[in-house]
């Protein structure tokens, strides 16, 4: 079993070394919304957002001396390559589930009793979880809190996830075909799909989902808990059902979040070398207020020295996440890093909801993600009003500072009720 988890994970490190790139985001200046000169070297997509307005040339590569000319031209402020990015995750081997009783007894994430959280031949160890339930004495969310889940689409009919959706009222009131909020995007009602350029977010995959119900599958009696048991969960999917997506969407992905009210980014996924357009879109969250919540990946690096995009990027509003196990260890897979991984969660055989009404463990820094997600969504709904920049702070300081955590993270595991109490380390 060990053998082939590790076998897995290295897989799912090696696709994201891999780095290829579909074409070229160009950044426009002065206004221009295109440049005819660009028709000639593959198709032309415009995506332009409240940060600026870009180009997308499509196709894997150009030559130097085209790339010369175009950025030469004075409308152009740069050119790189539009990366494409995958999920944080290792899915298990395993038949999906259909869980009709309460799954709440497998998440150990929320409520670690070292008896469901250890792996074959061991035991794991109690306590070593994000504390939710002693938080849900204090606050279980609130269905004012808005959190994007930019990810593989969420399946917005799951039982457990169907009554937490965020939802555009005029979309779902409107008419098929017709932008009815008039927001820029047709028939988006529980979101939108950036992958397929369609309204409806569904998730093909299970990835999405698997985040979504970490963050908020309802309380009511079955199947699992998310951390906050009322919120909205705005699903946004950008990665394809085969679990990758392009930067450009990504970048489209934030513009949305932005425009439609969200208050939490959640994004487990990462890869591709550093974008210029992608950091822009997160200053445009900051600016926003909003706070972007980033897998930290799983190639066992130290993010230190080898930056992982986007956790990497140094703007007020990011939060990176590393994954622990069930004995409150770095899990082996996940990256680390002393001045760049913020916080620890778990994200070792997490126990969640999939799509088509499933439910199954799935690990990864995806999983943790959600999880800090939900935690701060907890703080936001407790205390309206508090910035971005407040959250983060409370995030961090309230952390249980183990004695391996601390090696690999600024702080150290989160723990949502000393968060919530204001408590320090
Ligand atoms: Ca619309
Ligand atoms: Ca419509
Ligand atoms: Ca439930």
């Amino acid at each position: 079993m060990k053998k082939m988890f590790l076998t897995l994970a290295m897989i799912a490190s090696a696709s994201v070394a891999a780095q290829n790139f579909n074409g070229y985001i160009v950044k426009l200046k002065n206004g221009a919304e295109s440049l005819p000169m660009m028709k000639s070297l593959g198709e032309v997509k415009s995506v332009n957002t409240s940060f600026g307005n870009f180009a997308v040339i499509e196709g894997q590569n150009l030559d130097n001396k085209s790339l010369g000319f175009l950025k030469s031209s004075p409308n152009v402020e740069y050119i790189e390559k539009n990366w494409i990015v995958t999920l944080d995750t290792v899915v298990h081997p395993q038949e999906t589930e259909k869980s009709l009783d309460s799954g709440f007894a497998k998440q150990w994430g929320l409520k670690n009793t070292g008896r469901n959280s250890g792996g074959w031949f061991s035991s794991g160890k109690a306590g070593e979880d994000v504390n939710a339930e002693r938080a849900w004495d204090i606050t279980k969310g609130d269905k004012e809190i808005v959190v994007a889940v930019i990810d593989t689409g969420v399946d917005h009919t799951h039982p457990d996830l169907k009554d937490n959706m965020w939802t555009n009222e005029a979309e779902l009131n409107g008419t098929a075909g017709v932008d009815d909020d008039g927001n820029g995007y047709v028939d988006d009602i529980y979101g939108y799909d950036f992958a397929n350029k369609d309204g409806d977010p569904m998730d093909g995959h299970s990835h999405g989902t698997h985040c979504a119900g970490n963050i908020g599958a309802s309380h009511n009696g079955a199947g699992v808990m998310g951390v906050m048991s009322d919120v909205k969960l705005m699903g946004i999917k950008f990665l394809t059902d085969s679990g990758s997506g392009e930067t450009i969407d990504a970048i489209s992905s934030i513009e949305y979040a932005i425009k439609n009210g969200a208050d939490i980014m959640s994004n487990s996924w990462g890869g591709g070398e550093k974008s210029e357009a992608l950091k822009e879109a997160i200053i445009a969250a900051k600016d926003a207020g909003i706070l972007f919540v980033a897998a930290a990946g799983n190639s066992r690096g130290n993010n230190d020295r080898n930056p992982t995009y986007p956790a990497n990027y140094q703007v007020e509003n990011v939060i990176t996440v590393g994954a622990m196990d069930g004995k409150g260890k770095k899990a082996s897979f996940s990256n680390y890093g002393k001045e760049t991984v913020h916080v620890f969660a778990p994200g070792v055989n997490i126990y969640s909801t999939t799509k088509n009404g499933g439910y199954q463990k799935m690990s990864g820094t995806s999983m943790a993600t959600p999880l800090v997600s939900g935690v701060l969504g907890l703080l936001l709904a407790n205390e309206p009003g508090i910035d971005f920049a407040q959250a983060k702070k409370r995030l961090m300081e309230s952390t249980v500072r183990n004695t391996t955590l601390g090696e690999y993270s600024i702080e150290g595991r989160v723990d949502a009720f000393r968060m919530l109490n204001g408590e320090r380390n």
